[in-house]
């Protein structure tokens, strides 16, 4: 199985995946329908990492993440070829694909999977993507043997932390800036103020820009995101297959009004 996956992996661009037991993860699952897809008798979650930093240069006004085509289409395409390809081989095993929208605690299984390390400002650090990587992982009832990597955090410098606009990394009762961005309706004084001062109209790069374990970090291999890259979110544009096409033109539209 391991170099089966490795082959298939190499001919979609994925250099760093690993596995942990899905039983580590197990009792943390998070509360979402896409629970329902779990196979009976999970085993072992391999987990990939999909880089998508683009340019050295941060962009204007949206975060990283945000400037890239929409991660859960790109990553889907690989992680449903690499899925099918693992069905057609293990036909007796069952294999299910997830991303961000996945009952699996995403940077504990990158962690526990011997991804990186997880920063205090929550993410997964890898050593050479930084914490510019989407995480993730198909889950199966095939038992891989894994290593017991441990839990390994980050050099604790706590830049993040004293510098996260809005308190959250500090106060988990504290809204994330990046949360606030996608949030539909009125905002509060509060709420806009953070967006005016920090200049982004959708997501939040501070507490990765200025992590030292970004530094030299490398740029993404994967086509997909070079070739969709924008440095900008612009009032006229083509807003097909962006992170922030879900919650609809409007909060976009507002938060940029609101800059
Ligand atoms: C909900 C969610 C959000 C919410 C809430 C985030 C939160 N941390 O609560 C909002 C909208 C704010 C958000 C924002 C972002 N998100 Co988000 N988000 C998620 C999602 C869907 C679930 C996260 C979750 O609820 N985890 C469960 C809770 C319990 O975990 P937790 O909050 O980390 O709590 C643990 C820690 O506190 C830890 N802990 C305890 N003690 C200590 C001590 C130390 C030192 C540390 C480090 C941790 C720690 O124990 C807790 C339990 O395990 C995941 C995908 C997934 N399925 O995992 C993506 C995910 C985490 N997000 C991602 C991204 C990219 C982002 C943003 C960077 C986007 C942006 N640029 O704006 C920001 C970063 C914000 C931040 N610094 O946390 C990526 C992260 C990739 C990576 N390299 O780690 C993920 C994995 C999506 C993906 N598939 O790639 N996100
Ligand atoms: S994304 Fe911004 S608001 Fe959210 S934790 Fe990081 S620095 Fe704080
Ligand atoms: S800024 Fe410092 S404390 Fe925060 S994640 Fe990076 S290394 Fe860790």
């Amino acid at each position: 199985m391991k170099d089966f996956l490795a082959e298939i992996l190499k001919e979609s661009c994925i250099e760093y995946y690993g596995f942990c037991e899905f039983s580590a993860l197990e009792k943390e699952l998070l509360n979402c329908s896409a629970k329902l897809r779990l196979p009976l008798n999970s085993a072992t979650v391999i987990t990939l990492l999909f880089p998508y930093k683009v340019l050295e240069e941060k962009p204007l006004n949206i975060s990283r993440y945000a400037a890239v085509e929409d991660y859960h289409f790109v990553c889907e395409k690989i992680l449903k070829n690499v899925t099918d390809l693992l069905k057609q081989r293990y036909e007796n095993f069952q294999f299910e694909w997830f991303i961000d929208n996945s009952p699996i605690n995403e940077v504990k299984a990158a962690v526990l999977s011997g991804l990186g390390v997880r920063g205090k400002n929550n993410l997964l650090i890898n050593e050479k993507y930084g914490s510019f990587c989407f995480i993730g992982e198909i889950v199966t009832d095939y038992k891989i043997q894994t290593v017991n990597n441990l839990i390994t955090n980050c050099i604790n410098c706590g830049i993040c932390v004293k510098n996260c606009p809005s308190g959250f990394l500090s106060d988990k009762n504290n809204k994330c800036l990046s949360a606030i961005t996608q949030q539909k309706g009125e905002l509060s004084q509060k709420e806009i103020a953070l967006i005016k001062q920090n200049k982004s109209v959708w997501g939040c790069d501070i507490c990765q820009n200025l992590c030292p374990m970004n530094k030299n970090s490398s740029l993404t291999p994967i086509k997909a995101f070079i070739n969709s890259y924008r440095n900008e979110f612009k009032e006229d544009e083509d807003f097909k297959n962006r992170a922030y096409t879900w919650r609809g033109e409007n909060v976009i539209k507002r938060n940029l009004k609101i800059m």
